[in-house]
């Protein structure tokens, strides 16, 4: 069996993608590393480590006792934050990255899965249908760590031959962790405020369509890819995509479920992020070379974040 280590494993990916792979490969097998203090009580029914993702000992160590084959390296900064402090930023996500490229060389592991962003885009890119291959010159922090990382992992393949696999994720989209300081964060915050409070008000304008996704269709990309036959890519890096849409169309469905739901936009500086990113993907190498599909559009996933937020607040209530 695979020894896996998730690296960023409390985030809002991480903490989401470590019980599905434990499901998979076992618990014992997939080792979860985080730098919170107190890691949340679902992620220790199997090893979970603290480190720090650009602590190349520490990372060599934990490599070295576990005997890690596969590495899914989440530990990033997103967009919004990325802009506050573009320093951290790039330690973080670039030299994190060169971190865990280097010591999966340095242990032979076998796998390395490095999320990209929508946000290696920009302005001059074609912003409906994105093609894979087009122009990235993105205008954040974070997106040019982005594309940097997909340059750098692509040179490790080529260089030390190391299996790295990317997907270029649009806004994740989730119940059980909160995506912290990206620029697709009102597309999480708008379920929690039309089931508390009735209403919303975005940080982005009413008709700023981006790419989104359901994190059950995040998972199932992430190990797919990951499971895919190396014969069959032809690519390192996928464009994925599953639904787009803008605050007032999301509120639209929001209102089917809560009809006195009200949403309104008062738009910062995370408008100006938004504005360079494109509105929809072309995800056709995804699909004809590993045979990506989404489960979820809109209104599926509108039905279940509101199930589940529901359940999960009335959990909270009941115990307070
Ligand atoms: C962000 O908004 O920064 C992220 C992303 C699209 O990469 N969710």
């Amino acid at each position: 069996m695979q020894k896996i280590l998730v690296i960023g494993a409390t985030g809002q990916i991480g903490s989401e993608l470590v019980p599905r792979l434990r499901e998979i490969y076992g618990n014992e097998n997939v080792i979860a590393v985080g730098h919170k203090t107190t890691p949340p009580s679902h992620l220790l029914t199997g090893p979970f480590l603290f480190a720090d993702a650009t602590n190349k000992q520490a990372l060599n160590d934990i490599i070295q006792e576990h005997q890690i084959d596969v590495i899914y390296h989440l530990a990033a900064l997103l967009s919004a934050t990325g802009e506050k402090n573009p320093d951290l930023a790039w330690q973080v996500n670039l030299n994190g990255l060169k971190t865990v490229l280097d010591c999966a060389v340095e242990n032979k592991v076998k796998q390395v899965f490095w999320p990209s962003s929508i946000a290696v885009f920009g302005p001059e890119t074609p912003s409906v249908n994105t093609p894979n291959e087009t122009i990235m010159r993105p205008k954040t922090m974070y997106g040019l760590t982005k594309v940097a990382g997909e340059l750098l992992c692509e040179y490790y393949h080529q260089t030390h031959n190391l299996d790295v696999r990317s997907i270029r994720y649009p806004g994740i989209i989730s119940h059980q962790t909160m995506p912290g300081g990206g620029t697709t964060d009102w597309a999480v915050a708008i379920f929690y405020d039309a089931i508390k409070n009735g209403c919303y008000t975005s940080f982005v304008s009413s008709d700023t369509v981006l790419p989104m996704m359901y994190m059950p269709d995040c998972l199932k990309a992430t190990i797919n890819l990951m499971q895919a036959d190396a014969s069959q890519l032809k690519h390192r890096c996928y464009n994925l995509a599953a639904m787009s849409f803008s605050p007032a169309e999301l509120a639209t469905e929001i209102k089917k479920h809560i009809p006195a739901f009200e949403c309104d936009c008062l738009p910062d500086s995370r408008q100006i992020i938004a504005n360079t990113w494109p509105k929809s993907i072309d995800d056709s190498a995804a699909r004809s070379e590993w045979g990506w599909q989404p489960d979820y559009n809109i209104s599926k996933m509108t039905i279940d974040m509101l199930e589940q937020i529901r359940a999960k607040l009335l959990i909270t209530t009941t115990n307070e």
